[in-house]
């Protein structure tokens, strides 16, 4: 015999089922076009979230943030409808038509429009009212309605994969960008966990607001500038591949705190923006550059020191001898070597807008600061191990970077002791990173090695531990050897 507790639970189990078929439905439909219903409410909720919600996803997920965001995307869908599911019937019907056009109207507004995505909402939030009302009760009918869900979710997965394949394509299309050709050496003996000189594109870190890289055809794709210019620009990527040169630098993520990953050397390939400034020819009042993505991300530099070189920025098209990949920001992206990578420029950039200081960036409005914020010297432990010259020698090698000024000394120190230069490899561009190695002597037991990188301009890496926001990360990195 059932117990009313039994019921209960074995209807929030069907709920449940039925939020996963509703869900598969709806992204299957959003599919249908490439797009995602789950990385559509996964933006949505980068652009809304407080604050310190969002610090605090970025600081418990590492580099997984996108694939955190997601799950909770799911995860809150299901647990919404099982609330959903809880309601008296009366209730319930208006309450799942003002989530379907919720859903609806949030699908649409910028950055996420997309009709697929609309109408997959508006599906998922039909599937959801007829399901709710005749409920699976049994662990079968769940079952059922869980497996539907899951196959539909599965068979949207491939059709996006099909999509991201055809995308893939069309960039291999363009050929290569810059010549990599020379793989570049700095002097230091490999090693296992020691980071390469360049981070390989596949390696790369991601850091942005979309759950998804949009998708761009090169074909039609141009760069507009425009705004307050003198000569308005409309530039396809051959024409930008034309004037294009090559710069090793560093980007850097403002949510890398010491040690962690959120940081990649690449060799770029762009055009000098002073070039692009000089062709478009700024107005008196032009004041400030927008960055502008295709979805909507804006990020703005001032336009003095880029027209002047003063700031070497670049519009970038290619990554380490290839076209830039979807999550770096194809077709194009602006980078100014020095500046933290929400600073830096947009990726996947739609038009640079000439404009005066009323322009608020994306980050702005969520807090943090509004001048452009420099990359802070940071050094970071990859590798201890035993020493191979001598027994009871530890090796300690790594990277730092201090970009622009570039890095000038690398010291380690042991139980906070005095600090010790390592050697460096030699230097890539003042932009890049540099890598080091030193090996140290140490008694037997456990020690705590730290890490501290100084920046030809002098800078001293702050050892005060501190969180990214909003003035970005301060502290060493630390690591206990045992000998
Ligand atoms: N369009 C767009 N560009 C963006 C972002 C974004 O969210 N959208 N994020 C910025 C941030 S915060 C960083 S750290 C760098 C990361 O570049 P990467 O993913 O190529 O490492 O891109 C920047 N450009
Ligand atoms: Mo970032």
């Amino acid at each position: 015999m059932r117990t009313n507790g039994d019921r209960r639970r074995g209807s929030g189990l069907g709920a449940a089922a039925v939020g996963i078929g509703a869900l598969g439905v709806g992204e299957l439909i959003a599919a249908s076009r490439g797009d995602s219903l789950i990385d559509a409410v996964g933006r949505v909720l980068a652009d809304t979230a407080p604050v310190p919600v969002v610090e605090t996803t970025v600081a418990l997920s590492g580099k997984h943030d996108k694939a955190v965001t997601r799950l909770g995307v799911g995860v809150g869908a299901i647990a919404a409808t099982v609330g959903l599911g809880a309601l008296p019937e009366q209730v319930r019907t208006p309450a799942v038509a003002a989530f379907g056009v919720a859903a609806a109207v949030l699908g649409f507004r910028r950055p996420t429009r997309s009709p697929a995505t609309v109408v997959g909402a508006a599906a998922a939030a039909g599937v959801l009212g007829v399901g709710l009302r005749r409920r699976p009760r049994g662990l079968f009918g769940a079952l059922l309605w869980a497996g539907a869900g899951a196959g539909l979710l599965a068979g949207a997965r491939a059709l996006i994969r099909d999509y991201d394949r055809r995308q893939g394509a069309a960039i291999r299309r363009v050929g290569p960008m810059g010549g990599i050709s020379m793989v570049p050496r700095d002097g230091l003996e490999e090693e296992p966990g020691l980071s390469s000189l360049i981070t390989a594109n596949r390696s790369f870190y991601v850091a942005d607001v979309n759950l998804s890289p949009p998708r761009i055809d090169p074909t039609r794709w141009r760069l507009a500038v425009t705004g307050q210019v003198a000569h308005p620009l409309r530039l396809s990527l051959a024409e930008l591949a034309a004037d294009a040169v090559e710069f090793d630098a560093v980007m850097v993520c403002v949510h890398n705190r010491p040690g962690e990953r959120r940081a990649g050397n690449g060799r770029w390939y762009g055009v000098p923006l002073a070039q692009l400034l000089a062709h478009a020819i700024p107005e008196s009042g032009a004041t400030r550059m927008v960055t502008r993505a295709v979805d909507g991300y804006t990020t703005s530099l001032p336009v003095e020191p880029l027209r002047s070189g003063a700031w070497p920025g670049y519009l970038v098209i290619g990554m380490n001898g290839e076209p830039l990949p979807p999550a770096h920001g194809f077709p194009a992206r602006v980078f100014v070597p020095g500046l933290y990578g929400q600073y830096t420029g947009a990726k996947w950039l739609a038009e640079l807008e000439l404009t005066d200081d009323r322009h608020v960036d994306y980050w702005w409005q969520r807090g943090w600061p509004s001048e452009p914020m420099w990359v802070t010297p940071q050094a970071r432990i990859d590798v201890t191990a035993p020493g191979r010259a001598a027994a009871g020698t530890t090796s300690l090698a790594g990277v730092a970077w201090a970009p622009p000024h570039g890095v000038d000394a690398v010291e380690i120190r042991i139980d906070e002791g005095d600090w010790l230069p390592a050697d460096l490899g030699t230097e890539l561009a003042p932009a890049a990173w540099r890598r080091w190695r030193t090996t140290v002597d140490v008694p037997s037991g456990a020690h705590t090695v730290q890490v501290r990188a100084i920046s030809r301009s002098g800078e001293v890496q702050d050892g005060t531990p501190r969180s990214p926001f909003p003035s970005g990360p301060t502290g060493f990195h630390s690591v206990t050897i045992k000998v």
